[in-house]
């Protein structure tokens, strides 16, 4: 190739790349009617750039079972993204790994643990991680976040 057509070419691939990266993410998320973390997950995940689809659900339990999530996994909301499920108050850093990701399920932050994205009431936050389910059932860690060390006097 011409150099001068090569670097079109990648110039051509990149514009193509920065196109996809500005495109929003599009996510949908399940939830009970009035849980006020929930919401506030939903904030952050477009404060975040994601288009959020917002499903108020009578039986979010059976939402949970359909989509496949473990009940030791389980959170509050249940998002879908790329056909995989996103349980709980996960960071939008393992969302944007989960869709390079074809081998899980879906990922979960078990539980409500204070200090997670839209879990941020004031109290002493915990630590937690983020679980990746793969294809045969099995839970991987994908993240860990430690508890912020508390100051000694
Ligand atoms: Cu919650």
């Amino acid at each position: 190739m011409h150099p001068r057509l090569r670097i079109a070419a990648l110039a051509a691939l990149l514009l193509s790349g920065a196109a996809q990266a500005a495109e929003p993410l599009t996510i949908d998320v399940h939830r009970d009617a009035n849980c006020g973390c929930c919401k506030d997950w939903i904030v952050y995940l477009k404060d975040n750039g994601f288009t959020v689809r917002d499903h108020v659900e009578r039986d979010i339990g059976a939402v949970k079972q359909k989509l496949g999530v473990q009940p030791r996994l389980a959170s509050c909301h249940t998002g879908v993204i790329d056909g995989k499920f996103v349980e709980g108050h996960v960071p939008v850093a393992q969302i944007h790994a989960l869709l390079k990701r074809p081998d899980l399920r879906g990922i979960a932050v078990p539980g409500m643990p204070a200090g997670s994205p839209g879990m941020d009431y004031g109290q002493p936050h915990e630590a937690y991680q983020v679980l990746g389910l793969n294809r045969a059932g099995q839970d991987e860690v994908l993240a860990s976040y430690p508890a912020p060390k508390v100051p000694r006097r």
